[in-house]
Order: structure tokens, then sequence, then C-alpha cells
């Protein structure tokens, strides 16, 4: 079984989202989602979600292509996730192009191009018109 592993906020999940948890399933049989805590998303990526972990975790549990939800609690537990889970594949949208090659030793690591004009950020801007 080959086995893909993506991290993320997902918050406000879109089109955009799904682009990249379909093409990543793609690439394997078995997708595993490290979806960015709470506090990590404030802590460490100054993001405040709208849902709290949990409704964001529910969401993605709920999508076809995605096998397992785990927690992603800071910026350097991808290298144990790797070993741990025995994924084959890493995979990020390519705004992180280069910025994980350090786990090439352990596995594949794809950049996906992203899709365009469509980000949460943009979503939440448009909706305070
Ligand atoms: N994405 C995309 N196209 C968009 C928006 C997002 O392909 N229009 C991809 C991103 O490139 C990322 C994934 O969807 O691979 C999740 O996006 P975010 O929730 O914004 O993730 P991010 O905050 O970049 O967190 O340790 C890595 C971080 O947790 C990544």
């Amino acid at each position: 079984m080959k086995k893909v592993i993506t991290y993320g906020t997902f918050d406000l999940l879109h089109y955009g989202h799904i682009n990249l948890l379909r093409r990543a399933k793609a690439l394997g049989d078995y997708l595993i989602v490290a979806l960015s805590t709470d506090e990590f998303n404030w802590d460490q990526k100054q993001k405040k979600c709208y849902f709290p972990y949990e409704q964001r975790k529910q969401l993605l549990e709920a999508i076809r292509y995605v096998d397992l939800v785990i927690p992603e609690n800071n910026w350097d537990q991808k290298a144990a996730d790797v070993r741990e889970f025995r994924v084959d594949t890493f995979v990020m949208g390519n705004d992180w192009q280069g910025k994980f090659d350090f786990l090439k030793p352990y596995c594949d690591v794809v950049y996906l191009p992203r899709t365009p004009e469509i980000s949460t950020t943009q979503i939440k801007h448009d909706l305070r018109r």
C-alpha cells in the first residue's frame, strides 16, 4: 500500500484544498492529512482559524480522498511522521516549493501547483465587503 501525507490548516475548506487532496491521493492508495492544531496555527503560523480543529477534522474526514487525519502540532514532526506511518510520498502545494526537501532521504517529495484565485484569506477578504 502506497501511503501519501500532506499538511495544512484547511480552514474554510474550498475547492483549492479539494484539488490538492484529490491529486495527493492519486499518488498512492492511502492519504494521511496532518491537520494544523488551533494552537500551532495561532502560535506558529499567526493564523486564527474560523473553524476549530475538531470541526476542520470532521470536514476532512468526510472527503473521499482522505483516509486518516492526524494533528500537526509543530513544524518539526514531519520526518517522524514519515517514519512512523511508513509514508512513501510527501505532498504540498508549490507555495512551499523546496521548503521540505530535507524529507527526500525518507520519502518522495512532491510539490503540486496551487489552484489559482482561491484562498481562505481571499474568502475572508471578499466576505468583508
Ligand atoms: N492549496 C492549494 N491551492 C489553493 C490553496 C491551498 O493547492 N488555492 C494547498 C496548499 O498549497 C497546501 C494545502 O492546500 O498544500 C493546505 O493549504 P493551507 O491550509 O493554507 O496550508 P498551510 O497553512 O500552507 O499549512 O507544515 C505545513 C503547513 O501546515 C502548511
